[in-house]
């Protein structure tokens, strides 16, 4: 059961696709107060009580013990004192003493989780503006909270089954020359590639919606080349666009009058990787239209991929945050200044990135009427990657794009995945990795991965190959690193091969992760959950921060620290360990519930298989669309019968029909045999372990 309570005059955010009725009631859990503008939520915390929820965020899956705030910001240094990365997902989840339930803070403004930091017995959730409607969930379980939530929010966005495959990026391939050369280091050594990326050296001088043809003199040429070799090439598109009179988008845009304005009328200037860049009002729906129009030449030279990006909006600098440095640097000039000054000097040029003072600075129209970019900033990244989805699917009608971006706002789960963003080449972001995963699919962005790899930092050949036994899992699995850092394409490592061979395992379980993608979407659940979720009694997995489970019948649990040869695992129930080499090469352990550690080579990863569950392994191909899903191989640990539905399409169709793609998969074992048949044909069945 859900109600809803509105506070101020909350903003139509799309957040929600049911309109629930005002309760008149107090909110049920909080007490709340007002205290100016604020609205103040206070919650008590039993001892053990748990916080579950906040999609993108640092630290652990449970996430009491430290505060947050929602405010989307383009930061490149994910550390654990961080209160904000790049999206919004104000889902809360609380379990303990007095039962389960979930909060959901529908605000486009700045919102403060303080969840037992201040006082460790109380989470006090601040609506900085006071304009929010909070939707209350009372639920059975943590699983059942998810579902409902999910109800109100709205079916997630899905990829084009290619999009499961594996995409190569790197800020810095400038040319169709680097792309060729990254496409054919990886098909000559049969890795596993769907889809390149482009980052911002394609355009023509940062110039949204071109190319440099220079660098890329035929487009639609390259991209019908990349197809006869089953890849698709994924351009980035930022946010803002260049001041250039001159170029079709900015005179447009200023002709039509699209871009965000100050107080005084002017349009808002703040530099971005363009130099000098105006802002397009995505919050009105005709410059989405106007904005969705112009990815129209991109795609009719053959792209079918776009990743947003700086969309929060990042802004590196204003021309009154310049201007504003500029100015206590000259009123310092020539004075002995002292160490505070010296410190308040610094600071005026580091701090006019993402700077407040900026983000107060322009508007947005809403209903006619300007409303100040501060009250609605989180809204901003969804509602650019709103106009590109229906810009992509205007020139594909009834294809579903690829899609993802950096900011969000809970409602652009629909229209596209997100990626990470710039995490670090650092052990401990696998884990982050890992937990993001999780939460992000309590609030509906199950398409998700992170820069596998590391985005900074140089990163090193171990961390590559146990980062992408992780990324074998994660819906998105791309490799993409910042300019300037060490390669890091598989093909240039000395153990190339033991990353390739995690690729294969990736590619033979496709059809499980797609169908797992596609029945979670389409029935309001979680591909991938914490153990707290299944086993809400068993107290060691409630606290269990480093696996999850995937789908109904599986639980990952990657190796995360250097030089480890191996890690601690915990089973709450008996399961089948499969510590793949490849996708032909693995062994399959029967192990009872309970702790182990499990030895595992740096070419080895383990998956386990719940007993009485089964996994189904394809042919494993090069590209997607190559893998023959009718050649299963089924592992398991089954005592009687166990059953599988997996799900199948053409892998591109925007309309999903979940109950005509199941086909049901049974094992039977009778008389110390296994038989497994699939719509009723046989099955490959040989790595069944009997009871
Ligand atoms: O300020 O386009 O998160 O993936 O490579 C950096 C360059 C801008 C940030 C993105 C990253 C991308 C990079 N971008």
């Amino acid at each position: 059961m859900i109600s809803r309570y509105d506070f101020g005059h909350p903003y139509d955010t799309g957040a929600v696709v049911q309109q629930l009725p005002v309760s008149g009631d107090p909110v049920p859990h909080f007490t709340v107060r007002q205290h100016g503008a604020q609205v103040i939520f206070t919650a008590p915390l039993g001892d053990d009580d748990m916080i579950f929820g906040l999609g993108q965020a640092v630290r652990g899956l449970n996430k009491r013990g430290h505060r947050y705030r929602a405010w989307n910001s383009d930061d490149f240094s994910h550390t654990e004192d961080k209160a904000s990365l790049y999206g919004s997902h104000n889902l809360l989840l609380f379990s303990g003493e007095t039962g389960v339930f979930g909060a959901f803070f529908d605000d486009p403004g700045a919102v403060a989780f303080d969840l037992g930091y201040t006082r460790g017995d109380e989470a006090v959730i601040t609506s900085e503006n006071g304009d929010l409607t909070v939707y209350i969930i009372e639920g059975e379980s943590l699983t059942d909270l998810v579902r409902q939530f999910r109800q109100l929010i709205g079916k997630p966005y899905l990829p084009p089954r290619w999009g499961l495959g594996y995409i190569q990026s790197r800020w810095g391939y400038a040319t169709a020359d680097d792309l060729r050369e990254v496409v054919a280091g990886h098909r000559e050594k049969h890795i596993p590639l769907d889809t390149v990326s482009m980052d911002i050296d394609y355009m023509a001088d940062f110039r949204d919606f071109t190319w440099d043809t220079a660098k890329f003199p035929d487009l639609p040429g390259l991209t019908a080349e990349f197809a006869a070799d089953h890849i698709r090439v994924m351009p980035i598109m930022d946010a803002g666009v260049k001041v250039q009179p001159g170029d079709a988008t900015y005179d447009e845009g200023i002709d039509k009058g699209y871009f965000c304005r100050k107080a005084d009328g002017e349009v808002f200037v703040g530099a971005v990787w363009p130099g000098k860049a105006v802002f397009p009002d995505f919050l009105r729906e005709e410059v989405r239209q106007w904005f969705a129009a112009c990815y129209r030449p991109l795609l009719e030279a053959g792209v079918e991929a776009i990743w947003n990006d700086m969309n929060e909006p990042a802004i590196f600098y204003s021309v009154e945050g310049l201007q504003a440095a500029y100015d206590k640097a000259d009123s310092m000039r020539g004075t002995n200044i002292g160490v505070y000054d010296y410190f308040a000097l610094k600071d005026a040029f580091t701090g006019m990135s993402n700077s407040m003072a900026d983000y107060r600075r322009f508007y947005h129209v809403i209903d006619g009427q300007p409303v100040n970019h501060e009250k609605v900033h989180n809204l901003y990244g969804a509602m650019m990657t709103k106009a590109t989805a229906q810009g992509m699917r205007a020139v594909r009608p009834g294809k579903r794009p690829l899609l993802f971006s950096r900011a969000s706002f809970i409602g652009a789960h629909r229209d596209g995945g997100i990626w990470q963003g710039d995490n670090n080449a650092w052990w401990s972001h696998i884990l982050l990795n890992l937990r993001e995963l999780a939460s992000l699919n309590m609030v509906g962005f199950l398409f998700n991965g992170a820069d596998i790899g590391g985005f900074g930092c140089n990163t090193t050949e171990d961390l590559v190959l146990r980062w992408l036994q992780l990324g074998a899992f994660t819906p998105i699995m791309r490799n993409h690193a910042a300019m300037g850092t060490r390669d890091q394409e598989i093909y240039r490592f000395a153990k190339w091969e033991q990353m390739r061979d995690v690729l294969t395992v990736r590619y033979a379980l496709i059809p499980y992760l797609y169908s797992e993608l596609v029945k979670a979407a389409e029935t309001d659940g979680m591909m991938f959950r914490p153990l707290a979720f299944d086993y809400p009694q068993d107290e060691m997995a409630c606290r269990t921060e480093d696996q999850l489970m995937l789908g109904d019948g599986c639980m990952i649990a990657p190796v995360y620290e250097q030089n480890a040869r191996g890690r601690h695992v915990y089973l709450p129930e008996d399961m089948l360990l499969v510590r793949f080499r490849s996708a032909e090469d693995f062994d399959c352990v029967p192990m009872t519930a309970g702790h182990h550690w499990i030895e595992l080579a740096l070419h080895e990863f383990p998956l386990f298989i719940r007993r009485g569950h089964i996994l189904p392994l394809a042919k494993a191909a090069e590209y997607v669309a190559g893998i023959d899903a009718s050649a299963l191989t089924l592992l398991g640990w089954v005592d009687t019968n166990a059953a599988l539905t997996l799900y199948e399409d053409d892998g591109e169709s925007e309309v999903i029909d979940l109950s005509a793609g199941l086909t049901e998969i049974r094992v039977t074992v009778a008389d110390g045999n296994a038989t497994a048949k699939a719509a009723g044909k046989a099955l490959d069945a040989t790595r069944i372990i009997l009871n």
